[in-house]
């Protein structure tokens, strides 16, 4: 499958999912990709991905350790010494547009690939992979427009600003959309003259390996390098690396902490971009049913693992019965399957882990004194070899429960209600995070008001929720983290600003 129609597959689950498995073992080799080859790990070890809707091994790939990031680092200084960083803007345009049209033409088989090993349903991988190549291609051809300033000034002075790559940038990924975040991150960093080092998570490592292996003679030797490896390991040698100038990190609030810690020993620069747990406020004024579409897409896409889930709905008391009645339709009209055949909207989650953890606060929040409407693990036929939990609604939930206050990282919505506008706003700013926001209303000036009271990096007002777009700036506020990615102005995150003086003497002539 080379074109960007989509190979479903047809059989059994064990079938669709062993000729997956052969399908994508014939595309790679899916080693550590350093200086443009792929190797193994220094130590020989390899662990095993898994394939989440059967929870058996796709492929083992490089147990990397500190010193295969030390060596992916060295590769990353070669490549960028070597005139990655001082060639100019055209010529890393070029580079990366040429690595993105041959991507474009691998982009059913790499959606195959992050379908497989991420559990998504094989339409949602190919939506997804086509997305996150808007991104390198956006940065591709926004750095093209990138002029510094002058700076105004006495005329015995010259002032200007150049923006200068950090040398080589570690990148560090989380499992829930592997490419998307990757490219994310590698757009602006490889546009702005940055060599990169990229440590997949440890749960999805195969796209970003595959990505990778066909930027073969496309991008310079060592530009683009991949290490493979458990946080510990592989990710924060990277983070504490003296020649690596700037980290940019997505993942749990708890190891971007880790990760902001280690990067101050060699003062680093960070990105970060933490959890959340993004409240969905629907005022009186809502359409009812548009509401409820965007609200089940917010929370139930990807099987609620996105970090700008809209995991906490704040609902008028008016209308509060129309919209869970509403929510709780839809989210048993969603079913979930076998992500390789056609029509499935709803896969498993990551891990055995990720199971656990939100099948167990499901039971938390009964035990706090929720009702459990619909939802829960599934517990019977030929799903449960895989980690499935069906789109789940609480309801009676009160705002300082566990379950709306931590994020659950799974298809489980928490219903709260409230009575007045100053109540909404004060629920939805009542958590430590601060990534997203979405609001339902037809009224035009409480629809503003509202985006400008609530705590977050982003607000979607009336649909399309959670979904960043190329040049819209994406990030947190309070703990969701640092700095912002998606737009322009992660170039500047990812170059260092100098400033020019230049004394002008008398015109001697
Ligand atoms: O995250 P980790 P996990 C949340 C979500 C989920 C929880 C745990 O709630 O249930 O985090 O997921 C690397 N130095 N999010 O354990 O550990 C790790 O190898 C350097 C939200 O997967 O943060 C992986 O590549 N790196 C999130 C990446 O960090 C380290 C998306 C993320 O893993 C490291 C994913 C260390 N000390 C989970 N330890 C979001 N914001 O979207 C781990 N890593």
């Amino acid at each position: 499958m080379t074109s960007d129609s989509i190979g479903y597959y047809t059989g059994s689950i064990e079938e669709t999912h062993a000729a997956a498995r052969e399908d994508v073992l014939a595309l790679g080799e899916f080693g550590a990709w350093i200086g443009s080859e792929s190797r193994s790990a220094d130590s020989g070890e390899e662990f095993a991905t898994l394939d989440p809707v059967v929870g058996e091994e796709i492929c083992s790939v490089p147990q990397c350790t500190a010193t295969d990031v030390d060596a992916a680092v060295k590769a990353a200084q070669e490549a960028f010494d070597g005139g990655w960083g001082a060639c100019s803007p055209q010529e890393r345009s070029n580079a990366m547009l040429s690595w993105v049209a041959t991507l474009r033409e691998n982009v059913g088989d790499l959606a195959l690939v992050e379908s497989l090993d991420g559990g998504k349903p094989l339409k949602h991988a190919l939506v997804e992979t086509k997305y996150a190549l808007d991104f390198l291609e956006y940065y591709a051809k926004v750095v093209q427009a990138d002029e510094g300033i002058t700076v105004p000034t006495d005329d015995d002075m010259h002032v200007y600003t150049r923006h200068e790559p950090h040398g080589v940038v570690g990148l560090i990924t989380p499992w829930n959309f592997p490419l998307t975040i990757s490219f994310w991150k590698l757009g602006p960093a490889l546009a702005a003259g940055n060599a990169a080092v990229i440590k997949p998570a440890e749960q999805t490592p195969l796209s970003m390996l595959y990505a990778a292996e066909l930027s073969k003679d496309i991008l310079p030797d060592g530009t683009l390098n991949v290490v493979t490896g458990f946080g510990e390991e592989a990710g924060a040698p990277l983070t504490e690396h003296a020649a690596v100038g700037k980290v940019s990190f997505t993942g749990e609030d708890v190891t971007g902490k880790t990760v902001m810690k280690a990067a101050a020993e060699t003062v680093t620069a960070v990105t970060l971009e933490l959890g959340g747990k993004s409240p969905y406020v629907v005022f009186p004024s809502a359409d009812v049913k548009k509401a409820v579409r965007d609200v089940a897409h917010g929370i139930f896409y990807n099987a609620g693992q996105s970090c700008d889930a809209c995991s906490r709905v704040l609902v008028h008391e008016d209308i509060a019965e129309e919209f869970t009645e509403g929510l709780v339709a839809r989210a048993e009209g969603l079913t979930p399957g076998d992500t390789l055949v056609e029509g499935t909207t709803v896969g498993p989650l990551i891990s055995a882990d990720q199971f656990e953890k939100v099948t167990d606060y499901v039971e938390i929040g009964r035990e706090e004194g929720a009702t459990c409407v619909t939802g829960g693990a599934v517990e019977d036929g030929d799903l449960t070899d895989g980690w499935y939990v069906r789109p789940t609604v609480l309801t009676d939930v009160d705002n300082d429960m566990r379950v709306a206050q931590e994020e659950i990282f799974g298809p489980v919505e928490v219903i709260t209600t409230f009575e007045t506008y100053d109540e909404a706003i004060e629920l939805a700013n009542d958590v430590e995070f601060g990534l997203a926001a979405g609001v339902a209303t037809e009224n035009t000036t409480l629809a503003h008001r509202a985006a400008a009271d609530i705590e977050a990096g982003s607000v979607w007002i009336n649909g399309n929720y959670a979904t960043p777009i190329p040049g819209g700036p994406f990030g947190g506020y309070k703990q969701s983290g640092i700095g912002r990615e998606c737009s322009r102005d992660a170039l500047r995150h990812f170059t260092q600003e100098k400033a020019v003086h230049v004394a002008l003497d008398e015109p001697s002539l």
